[in-house]
């Protein structure tokens, strides 16, 4: 039996990293993590043991092991089914833009709650900044200004021209770092800023819909030249769903984990009991309103009513 990490999956078959060879592999027989189904069994960045058959050198994938963390989205919005966005990485990248395309703040904030719950650093990374006039780079600010306090790293880019990518790319030393966000957002133009030889596939974002059109298809791991390795992801269009008991949302949202210390109930849930202290950290101006705003629309959802998935 060999062992080695998933760079690729393209849903049947599986490439992985084996003493610095790819080796193409199939999955033998099922596997499931307890609780969830996902449409992937086996994501890239697992850790994996495989027999290789002689004849034709591919692999089959016999065993897995337990995941340090992962980052999982809902297939849809009234499905059970989740997908694993790739697994055990040590930092995210969430890419942003705030025009062509616009990513939303409770896009954002589904992001960083599914991060926070498995204690995955996020870095917010605001791209096509070049392209921002006057009053994108005031939201700009704002939303920076609102993301650092909480004590999220933001980081200002135009992959375009260059600009930023240097200090992002000192942060991916040595470490396994996920690229995340809506389509079009210029994830797969900043990986091959960091790394030229790369030469991903990038595409115009539309002009119809101002949406990207996938044009990164499959998860992919790559090894940077100076240590450390990337992984750049399709774009998600959402989060649809949040995967965890909503009673649990408020503990990912930090800054409102901590005012509810001072609530009147300790199972309040901010929404409108008396004596809520996050609501009035929100009336101060302590807690920022597009936060708290994101956070009641995760909690009243009507959809996430329909979530199920437990851990
Ligand atoms: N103006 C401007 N355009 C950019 C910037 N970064 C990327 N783009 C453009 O945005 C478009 C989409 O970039 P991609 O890198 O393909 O986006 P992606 O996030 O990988 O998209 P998917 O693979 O579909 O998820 C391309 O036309 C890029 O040239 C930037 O900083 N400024
Ligand atoms: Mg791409
Ligand atoms: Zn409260």
């Amino acid at each position: 039996m060999q062992k080695g990490i998933v760079t690729k999956s393209t849903g049947s078959w599986y490439w992985v990293k084996s003493q610095n060879k790819i080796v193409q592999c199939r999955i033998k027989g099922k596997f499931r993590i307890k609780g969830i189904t996902t449409t992937n069994p086996i994501a890239v960045g697992d850790i994996v043991y495989f027999e290789l058959n002689q004849e034709d050198q591919t692999g089959n994938i016999t065993k897995i092991d337990e995941r340090k963390n992962y980052i999982i989205r809902k297939s849809t919005n009234l499905s059970h089914e989740a997908h694993i966005i790739a697994a055990n990485i040590d930092q995210a990248f969430l890419i942003v833009t705030l025009a062509r395309p616009e990513t939303s703040v409770g896009f954002i904030d589904r992001f960083l709650i599914t991060a926070e719950a498995y204690h995955i650093p996020v870095h917010i990374v605001f791209n096509k900044i070049d392209i921002y006039d006057s009053e994108l780079l005031e939201k700009l600010s704002h939303y920076i200004s609102v993301y650092e306090k909480i004590g999220y790293k933001c980081h200002k880019t135009s992959a375009l021209e260059d600009v930023g990518i240097d200090e992002i790319k000192a942060i991916m030393d040595n470490k396994i770092s996920l690229l995340s966000g809506h389509s079009g957002v210029g994830k797969s133009t900043i990986v091959n800023r960091i790394d030229p030889f790369l030469n991903l596939k990038t595409a115009e974002v539309s002009d119809f819909h101002n949406k990207g059109v996938h044009t990164t298809t499959f998860a992919e791991m790559f090894d940077l030249v100076f240590g450390g390795s990337i992984i750049d992801t399709p774009g998600i269009k959402g989060f649809g769903t949040v995967d965890m008991p909503l009673e649990d949302v408020s503990h990912y949202f930090p800054e409102i984990f901590k005012a509810s210390e001072n609530c009147r109930f300790n199972n309040c849930t901010h929404l409108h009991e008396p004596g809520c202290a996050v609501k009035d950290a929100v009336k101060q101006g302590n807690i920022s309103e597009i936060r708290y705003t994101s956070y009641v629309n995760i909690l009243t959802d009507s959809n996430d009513k329909y979530r199920q998935v437990k851990y």
